[in-house]
């Protein structure tokens, strides 16, 4: 998979993807990952990326032009546009399995007020949002939605099976998990799950999964 990031601060995602998993990920091409400063696509001298928006209000729009300007190079047959946005279609773990079909991905992040709306009509295929939380940077955005993408390409995990048994991926949260020392400071790990009883232990998981999600995430039980 290709992925192309439009960012004014490209040094906000770059850290963030060049380390473990997205790191390897790149390394093994399995994906070709691109960090775009969307200033170098301004044709002014003054290299201006927002203006204010018509009609009035707060804040500062960012302008068409550079955008268009960059797309019409990144842009190929196949690509997918995606917009970070507050106000998009809320990204989630079915979307992310959508997303990891692609080929080709173009990521423009939005910043201050938003973006001029013909961006939004004439070039962008999708607009997601991470949450229902207003960043001050879309690339911050941007590093999640791709994250969570760039995972489940094939090989990128080391055992096939831990995507499929992601919580979100089962619609119920995951059991409690415990790792040696069996006490600490006077905590002991639950007996069944020392007890080598592998059909308890599937039961006892389920339970509690079901048990964790009625509390944090009733939701996900409708
Ligand atoms: C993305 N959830 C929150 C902030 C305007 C495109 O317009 C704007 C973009 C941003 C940055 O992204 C987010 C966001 N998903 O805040 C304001």
């Amino acid at each position: 998979m290709k992925i192309d990031i439009l960012t004014l601060f490209p040094e906000v995602c770059r850290a963030p993807l060049s380390e473990s998993m997205m790191k390897r990920a790149q390394e093994n091409k399995i994906v070709d990952l691109r960090v775009h400063n969307l200033r170098d696509w301004t044709s002014d001298k003054h290299h201006i990326v927002d203006d204010a928006p018509f009609g009035g209000g707060q804040g500062m729009v960012m302008k068409a032009e550079p955008i268009f300007a960059a797309l019409e190079k990144l842009r190929g047959q196949k690509s997918k546009i995606i917009l970070m946005s507050p106000a998009g279609r809320r990204f989630d773990q079915k979307l992310a399995a959508d997303l990891s079909k692609e080929s080709h991905l173009v990521i423009i992040c939005g910043h201050y007020e938003g973006v001029d709306h013909r961006v939004i009509d004439h070039l962008v295929d999708l607009e997601i949002s991470i949450g229902d939380y207003v960043l001050t940077n879309g690339a911050i955005a941007a590093v999640v939605l791709i994250d969570a993408v760039v995972r489940l390409l094939p090989g990128v995990l080391g055992h096939e099976q831990s995507a499929a048994d992601d919580s979100f991926s089962i619609g119920s949260l995951e059991a409690p998990q415990y790792t040696r020392p069996s006490e600490f400071r006077g905590w002991k790990v639950p007996d069944v799950l020392l007890s080598g009883n592998h059909a308890e232990i599937a039961k006892w998981r389920k339970e509690q999964a079901l048990k964790r999600t009625k509390q944090n995430r009733p939701d996900l039980l409708d």
